[in-house]
């Protein structure tokens, strides 16, 4: 027989696959759906080495779930709006189009290389109108809804690019490309109101117990961010107004010792007027970044206004009000009254402006005389002390006595604040969605009407300045008002592109028509069944898909809220780095000398081998899928990723590990092809009779159909790789040329086949093939598993010299006391340990234990 010819058969399966339509289902009420769906790649050109393991996953439980008999929906597209095609038409003069729909073209090349068991048919890109159009209706639904809606908010500008950033593209308080320092600006944006949803959004993370992992139920527990505390309004003195500030410790109130607001809270504006040194503070805040850490981080300052504020329960006592770097404006209230004691910012603060610090919260058995605060906040449990009417009471007691009597006197009541901010779509950018909107000067801001959907992007535009080309396009953005039909102007904001990615895998279920998505389609197929990506999408994506799912059922587009009923995170892949001459090397750039060194393959340099890292091209350390498929075959490349970890955890690519597979998969196709017994016709039904050795081989085929399946059905793909490893081992080693050992040869490698091919199709379709069957594993059921055959008729002996556990054995059930003494005496460890000495004694406990006394 041949050898096995890779490129060949890969080929061909593909291309038989594709001609026989093998995944392409249609919504059947008659049969149980399973809808598998990995995290759809941005098209930046080529596949990596991530989107190889993401999409092997996913394949596997496709496979799988087909031949379990559920109707599986399997699908791929594209989120192809955003930057990378913006950056490209600047740097190298293409349309971002164009340099889109060339890398798809690519990358689909290569998915298709892989043998995925994609249904081709439903592929989308998001940048096409098609697809595009259809939430740009979403959007004017959100509008009437009141789920979306347009303010003026303080964004982060990038003062070279011409456009808001998101908090995670300010890094270190500058744009993460232009390098520029990042302003403070209000501006005019749409918002989704995804703070409707805050409670709901949180509760429903129960639901997903045990079917989403904890540590992303976690992040976006805490990103939602539930805070129960009170508002308290503190009387200004010498005004009708008040200051009103959110907390979460009312509690502490007796030991508060100044109030302070944000940069942006309109008391601060006030105040800045004709005070320079005010507003130069001001505008400092202004330049800070945003985000949560960056705030953090940066030392707590303040600037002291010259307003006071009275303590609701302690008479003639004031507070000074200060402006602060450390308050938000979009948190609470914007404004806080700061308790040193017992907050750390606040004691921080405290120190640098020489301001009261009073302890309020007793530490258990602690003496009140002898209680001082150094420069570490309390915040653990106690007793109230200091408070007047709260003395004695615990915290909890004390926040609610505190809010109940604000209540009673009107300065404040209990409140619940939320972490999550609403959603800001707005971006000032060309390769988006545009926003459906138009601006007339008397009618004001008016939707597009739907019969003149999709607002379709302007394929003429100029990348040669900064900022927005949609914005400085010469025709694009004038129009007639719909209302009064007067002259009026395009929204040129376009959508954040996780717009896109926050509802695709409902188009997937009816991906070509001329509406969203086909309510039965929908309702059969979702939710989808697993989710697969990777776990930097923790909150952002899967958050805005989570709220998105309930906002479409809201508007009559779905029935469900929650869109992802199973979630698993893949790890990175990660590689060992190199280094040379002060420089990272790529793999394929070193080389090892016979003495076992690594070298430069140019010039011989010596090179460092440095940790193991994710694979990136800042480091080098990347291998380039194409060249592994190539040179060995999509198989090989898929069997190695399932092989070495689970899928939640990272993995590390080397090229022994891609050797073993290589060699294993060569070595299944000769012991099959070449086996040197007659095999019986397929179908020939089993002889009465088995030889012991063959009726053990016959036991282990059921016993692994079993554990591969329970194995893929919970994920750990590696045990079903090393349960499949060890069952080919059994059946390659069945010796004899007896009628019972040829059928039982028939049957493993029949079995082999079949359970290994949701993991190496390719290679299983051939050898299925190559044993007689015209039939098509792709599409074939799952092999059943004789229960009672696959019960347990071995056990696990420990073998002990002197007490200690020195090995373990799999024996037979019931096995001899002697056969057990036999084969603990011949256990390499055993016979170290006596040092050729015969043992003192030996004692055998059948099925359980040996204990050897040396
Ligand atoms: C007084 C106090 C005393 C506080 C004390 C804490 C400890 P979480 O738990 O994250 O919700 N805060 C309120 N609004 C703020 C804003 N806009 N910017 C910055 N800080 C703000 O935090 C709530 C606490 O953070 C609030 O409770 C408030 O400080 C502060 F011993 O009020 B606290
Ligand atoms: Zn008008």
């Amino acid at each position: 027989m041949a050898r096995y010819n890779v490129k060949e058969t890969e080929a061909r399966w593909q291309s038989r696959w594709a001609q026989d339509g093998c995944f392409e289902v249609e919504a059947d009420p008659a049969k149980p759906k399973y809808y598998v769906l990995e995290m759809f790649p941005y098209p930046s050109g080529r596949i990596h080495m991530g989107h190889v393991r993401n999409y092997t996953l996913g394949d596997v439980v496709a496979r799988y779930k087909t031949a379990r008999g559920f109707n599986v929906l399997h699908p791929m597209g594209w989120d192809a709006f955003g930057l990378p095609a913006e950056n490209a038409a600047i740097e190298r003069g293409v349309h971002p189009h164009k340099w889109t729909h060339e890398n798809i073209d690519a990358m689909r090349e290569q998915l298709k290389g892989m043998g995925l068991s994609y249904d081709w048919r439903r592929e989308v890109a998001t940048c096409d109108p098609s697809y595009y159009r259809h939430e740009q209706k979403m959007f004017l639904d959100f509008v009437k809804a009141g789920l979306a809606y347009r303010k003026e908010s303080w964004v982060n500008w990038d003062p070279v690019e011409n456009t808001v950033l998101a908090n995670e593209q300010v890094i270190d308080g500058k744009g993460w490309r232009s390098g520029a320092p990042v302003e403070k600006r209000k501006l005019n944006q749409w918002f989704l109101k995804i703070t409707q949803y805050a409670e709901d959004l949180l509760g429903a993370l129960d639901g997903l117990e045990g079917r989403w992992p904890d540590k992303v139920r976690l992040m976006q527990h805490n990103w939602i961010g539930r805070s129960e505390g009170a508002r308290v309004r503190f009387q200004l003195v010498g005004r009708d107004d008040s200051l009103e500030v959110f907390t979460t410790r009312p509690d502490t109130l007796f030991g508060a010792s100044f109030c302070a607001v944000s940069a942006n809270h309109p008391l601060a504006a006030e105040m800045a007027e004709g005070n320079e040194e005010l507003q130069a503070f001001i505008a400092e805040c202004n330049r800070m970044g945003t985000s949560e850490a960056d705030i953090e981080t940066a030392e707590k300052r303040g600037y002291r206004t010259t307003l006071e504020v009275e303590h609701p329960f302690v008479p003639g006592k004031t507070l000074p009000v200060y402006v602060a770097n450390f308050v938000l404006m979009e948190y609470g209230t914007g404004a806080i009254f700061g308790c040193p004691a017992h907050d750390q910012r606040d004691l921080d603060f405290a120190r640098k402006y020489d301001l009261p610090v009073l302890p309020v919260v007793l530490p258990p058995e602690t003496d009140p005389a002898t209680v001082t605060v150094a420069d570490e906040a309390y915040t653990g449990p106690g007793k109230i002390f200091n408070s007047d009417f709260l003395d004695g009471m615990d915290i909890e007691a004390a926040k609610s006595e505190v809010a109940g009597r604000l209540e009673t006197i009107g300065r404040g009541e209990r409140t619940t604040t939320w972490r999550l901010r609403d959603w800001g779509v707005s971006r000032q950018r060309y390769w988006g969605c545009p926003v459906p909107m138009i601006h007339c000067e008397s009618c004001g801001v008016v939707p597009v009407p739907e019969d003149q959907l999709p607002v379709e992007l302007p394929e003429d535009v100029e990348f040669d300045s900064p900022g927005n080309p949609l914005d400085r396009h010469p025709t694009w953005k004038h129009t007639a008002c719909p209302s009064c039909g007067g002259e009026a102007r395009r929204e040129t904001d376009t959508f954040d592109t996780f717009f896109e990615s926050s509802w695709y895998f409902a188009r997937f279920t009816d991906a070509q028509g001329e509406i969203a998505f086909d309510r039965d389609a929908a309702d059969y197929w979702l939710p989808v069944d697993q989710y697969i990506g990777g776990v930097e999408h923790a909150v952002l994506h899967l958050l805005y898909a989570r709220f998105f799912t309930r906002a479409l059922r809201d508007c009559g587009y779905l029935s469900i809220a929650e869109p992802f009923a199973g979630l698993v995170t893949q790890g990175m892949v990660c590689h060992e780095t190199y280094r040379a001459d002060g420089r990272w090397l790529y793999p394929d750039e070193i080389t090892k000398t016979d003495g076992g060194d690594w070298v430069t393959v140019d010039g011989g340099k010596p090179v460092t081998v440095g940790r193991v890292e994710k694979m990136s091209k800042s480091k080098r350390n990347t291998v380039d899928p194409a060249n592994i498929i190539g040179s060995y075959g999509a198989d090989t490349a898929r069997l190695f990723m399932l092989s070495d970890s689970p899928p939640e955890r990272d993995l590390e690519w080397t090229e022994a590990g891609v050797d073993g597979a290589w060699r294993y998969i060569n070595r299944v196709w000769r012991e099959i092809t070449e086996c040197p017994t007659a095999l019986p016709a397929a179908g020939t039904p089993k002889p009465a009779e088995l030889s012991a050795e063959a009726e053990t081989v016959y036991r282990a085929c059921h016993k692994t159909i079993l554990a591969v399946a329970d194995s893929i059905e919970r994920f750990r793909f590696n045990s079903a790789v090393a349960q499949v490893r060890e069952l080919s081992n059994q059946i390659f080693s069945l010796a004899g040329t007896g009628a019972g050992e040829a059928w039982v040869l028939r049957f493993g490698f029949e079995t082999l086949v079949r359970l290994m091919a949701p993991m190496t199709p390719h290679l299983c379709e051939e050898l299925w093939r190559q044993l007689g069957h015209d039939s098509m594993l792709a599409t074939a059921a799952w092999p059943e598993a004789d229960a009672s055959l696959a019960e347990n008729d071995t056990v696990t002996i420990a073998i002990q010299v002197n007490g200690k556990l020195r090995a373990t054995i799999e024996m037979a059930k019931d096995s001899s006391k002697d056969a057990m003494i036999e084969q603990a005496l011949e256990q390499p460890n055993v016979i170290k340990l006596l040092e050729g000495k015969s043992p003192r004694k030996v004692i055998a406990v059948p099925n359980k234990i040996v204990n050897v006394v040396a």
